[in-house]
């Protein structure tokens, strides 16, 4: 089995999981791995700008397209399933989702995986809070996490909130949104893929590495809720060790 298809195995379990916890249902991006595919799509190893009204459940800075990569264009397989995004589409680009029933009070999580196309890429993910008017820009906006990440193109690299300060939820719609920093190419139009963007409750994206390890019967139901970052933690340890 190789590193894609376990990835792939996990975040599976991470989907039937939503299913089943309601506070996971209400939360959770849509469309997070770019699997979901419309007519809009390009096939395989080709790529293709494609309508943002056609890729559902993203929003995006560009006033029109996302780009859409699928498994195998220029030799980059997709993180995981068949498709991914390239967050500098004509520019350096936000792809973002909001998402609302939350309640205050929670500890969020989330997990994706980022890949560089030429040299070392730099995004960034930051989740908002969008205040009481649940509008994107206004004063009453908290920013909950900011941060940067790298990658080359050796490798998918799975990020987490896994060792991250608590991200605790205010109570009213929030922004996920993912940006290019930089590009190693130099090329505002060539840089950072994007793939298998999920978050959840923090309980369930990323309980302690040991627990998973030994789960007890009653825990069963609550660790399929737990999807793929907590066997992306573990992995993870795989590929350091
Ligand atoms: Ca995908
Ligand atoms: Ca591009
Ligand atoms: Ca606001």
């Amino acid at each position: 089995m190789n590193i894609k298809t376990i990835v792939a195995g996990v975040v599976g379990a991470a989907v039937v999981g939503v299913g089943i916890a309601d506070s996971a249902q209400a939360a959770g991006l849509v469309n997070y791995n770019f699997e979901d595919a419309t007519g809009a799509f390009p096939g395989l190893n080709q790529f293709r700008f494609v309508n943002k009204a056609d890729v559902s459940g993203w929003q995006t800075t560009d006033n029109n397209v996302i780009e859409i990569w699928g498994d195998g264009f220029h030799g980059v397989a997709a993180g995981e399933g068949n498709y991914f995004a390239e967050l500098n589409a004509h520019k350096a680009d936000t792809l973002f989702q909001e998402v609302s029933n939350i309640e205050a009070g929670q500890k969020m999580g989330f997990s994706f995986m980022h890949r560089a196309r030429s040299g070392t890429d730099v995004m960034n993910l930051e989740i908002t809070d969008l205040g009481l008017d649940n509008v994107f820009g206004t004063a009453d906006d908290t920013v909950l996490f900011t941060k940067d990440y790298s990658a080359t193109t050796a490798q998918w690299e799975l990020n987490t909130s896994e060792n991250e300060a608590a991200i605790t939820t205010l109570g009213n719609n929030m922004r996920f949104a993912y940006s290019a920093v930089s590009t190693g190419s130099g090329n505002n139009s060539v840089g950072n893929f994007l793939d298998a963007a999920q978050f959840g409750l923090a309980s369930e994206v990323t309980p302690g590495a040991e627990s998973q390890d030994v789960p007890e019967p009653a825990s069963i139901l609550a660790l399929l809720a737990v999807g793929g970052v907590a066997a992306g933690g573990a992995l993870r340890k795989k590929q350091a060790a």
